[in-house]
């Protein structure tokens, strides 16, 4: 296996604790500045330009209590320049086969100009919040600098570890890459019963991101953040991973139980992570309690090849240091491969997981240092939340039914387009082109009634009424779909096989035939894994696979979005509109 020399040394830096912002101390009103910073991203790097939520990276982390509104009065002072270069390396691999994007610098690529010029319009969503829709960061709602923006946020959602970002149309995957990203956590009443960890030591927020720099004219790392993508993947998956800010950090703990609060906020790579002390992966002394939207019914071991997070997706774990003794060492390490389609690593090889086709030059994530005397291990409740149930069959069966087809559409001379085909049922008469789903004996035919952004809406969920929305993955990546507003819960998850025409996928029109049932050559076990049997927001779905996931929007009417989170496949064109309605209105829809 070849292998790149990492310019900079692992496990140096402190893993850095991004500070508090409590909203109850400030009677739930909050300013928080957009600005411009600077940024050191490793003890060995220069200093790096950055925008940020009050200009660090990541910004603070709010904290708010279930039922206590918290209102933010988000302060755009954004100045320019743009922190970020942004490239398209010319070739996907240098002369010695090293891929571009495993590299820093340009790689002869040319600064993008436009992005050089962005003006630092901004807004603002808070992922994973239950929030009125004219709070909710609609893509093209935007702020310039000088302008803000007064964001209520109702906050009656149970506790979770949600997380605060730039949405802009086109371009969030360039203000998110910048460093607009922040967490945010609520707690309530049901977590304290639980006696979890709240706060530090003991709770520890980690999120990961990767990063890539420039080079200065002697070839040495000049600390500018650099977004750089290649002829043949459109997604930038750069080498460096970056916990809550820092490369390769070192965080040490106390042998005692701690509670790790992960996240993935990188644009586009999924990590699956391991554990490792002397060589061996050690999974076992992590418990994972919580998801996406919160506690889990009961607590649940990760997945043996380690835990999969895909972007935006979220972890609440609790782990065991409690016997090792001081100056013990554990590695935090990334075995994915990007871009990532679902193929399993053995965790015991995890080591060994460098794979530059797989742009991953480094596995490193994290060093865990045990310090200090033993103090105590806790116990785990054995039940946690209480205030969900899955869906019964009857309620499912009696449910709305919708279908999206995940779709990418090759290009010539310019980046893939990635779309999610809304589907509708097409008449026996129709003859345009259409998608058929066959299950058993019986085969369902859909024609495609939007697939762009900017496509008319065809979703109205109404309130109150369960949903099943089925995700089609007609690609060869995993794409992480996350709705806006109300949670929901995975209900099956299938492998297809299906076959799509030459040019059967047109800029709107779209034909295919999928089966339900596994292709001769797929691998994927297409499991649902235990720690996706929770409240989720954002779901992964394989390729060769569909996900159906039951969904019921309660509490506010209006417009939302929902999206791949691989970012740049939201930025083009992954992310449609739905509009949540009251019952009583539907009728006077024209
Ligand atoms: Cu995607």
């Amino acid at each position: 296996m070849r292998a790149v020399a990492s310019p900079l040394t692992p496990f140096v830096d402190r893993l850095p604790i991004p500070p508090r912002l409590i909203a109850a101390e400030h009677d739930g009103r909050l300013t928080v500045h957009l600005g411009a910073g600077r940024h050191q991203f490793h003890r060995d790097l220069p200093v790096s330009d950055i925008w940020g939520f009050e200009g660090t990276v990541p910004g603070p982390t709010i904290e708010a209590e279930r039922g206590q509104p918290v209102t933010v009065d988000w302060r755009n002072e954004l100045e320019g320049p743009f922190p970020v270069t942004d490239t398209v390396a010319p070739t996907a691999a240098d002369a010695d086969g090293v891929p571009a994007q495993c590299l820093p610098g340009l790689s002869g690529g040319e600064p993008n100009r436009q992005t050089a010029g962005l003006t630092g319009h901004t807004v603002v969503h808070l992922h994973g919040g239950l929030t009125p829709a004219v709070f909710d960061g609609w893509a093209e709602n935007l702020f310039a600098p000088g302008q803000d923006a007064e964001f209520h946020y109702p906050m009656n959602q149970r506790a979770a570890q949600l997380w605060y970002h730039d949405h802009v149309m086109g371009i969030t995957k360039l203000d998110v890459y910048a460093g607009l990203a922040g967490l945010w956590i609520v707690r309530d009443d049901r977590e304290r019963e639980l006696g979890l960890p709240e706060g530090p030591p003991f709770e520890v927020p980690l999120l990961i991101q990767d990063r890539n720099f420039d080079l200065d004219e002697h070839g040495r790392l000049n600390g500018r953040l650099v977004h750089k993508t290649d002829p043949e993947v459109m997604e930038a998956f750069p080498p460096f991973t970056v916990v809550n800010g820092k490369v390769w950090p070192v965080l040490e703990v106390q042998p005692s139980t701690y509670r790790l609060r992960v996240l993935n906020g990188s644009n586009a790579r999924t990590y699956r992570l391991v554990v490792v002390r002397d060589g061996a992966p050690e999974l076992d002394r992590i418990t994972q309690i919580g998801t996406d939207h919160g506690l889990l019914r009961t607590p649940v071991t990760v997945p043996a090849d380690g835990l999969v997070l895909a972007s935006a997706e979220r972890a609440d774990l609790l782990v065991d240091f409690s016997d090792l003794p001081p100056g013990s060492e554990l590695t935090v390490l990334n075995t994915a491969a990007a871009p990532f389609d679902g193929s399993a690593f053995p965790a015991a090889e995890a080591e060994s997981a460098a794979d530059l086709e797989g742009l991953l030059p480094y596995p490193e994530v994290l060093r865990i240092r045990v310090v200090g005397e033993a103090t105590s291990r806790r116990s785990i409740p054995r039940e946690l939340a209480t205030d969900f149930e899955p869906a019964s069959e009857e309620a499912l069966a009696g449910a709305r039914q919708r279908a999206v087809a995940l779709v990418e559409r090759e290009l010539d001379g310019e980046p893939n387009m990635l779309t999610m085909r809304e589907l509708a049922p097409a008449g026996d008469a129709e003859d345009a082109p259409l998608l058929t789903v066959t299950d058993g004996a019986e085969t369902a035919r859909y024609r495609v009634v939007a697939a762009h952004f900017e496509d008319a809406t065809t979703f109205f969920p109404m309130l109150g009424e369960l949903e099943v929305w089925q995700l089609i993955n007609l690609t060869g990546d995993t794409h992480p779909i996350h709705l806006h507003l109300d949670p929901f819960q995975i209900v099956t998850r299938r492998p297809i096989r299906y076959e799509i025409p030459d040019g059967g996928i047109r800029e709107r029109e779209l034909a295919a035939t999928v089966t339900l049932e596994r292709g001769p050559d797929d691998e994927l076990d297409h499991r649902i894994d235990d720690n996706e049997r929770g409240l989720k927001d954002t779901i992964r779905v394989n390729p060769n696979e569909i996900v159906e996931i039951a969904v019921r929007f309660t509490t506010y009417s209006g417009r939302y979005m929902y999206h791949c989170h691989i970012l740049e496949h939201e930025d083009r064109d992954m992310m449609r509109p739905f509009v949540t309605m009251p019952a009583a209105l539907m009728p006077f829809m024209a």
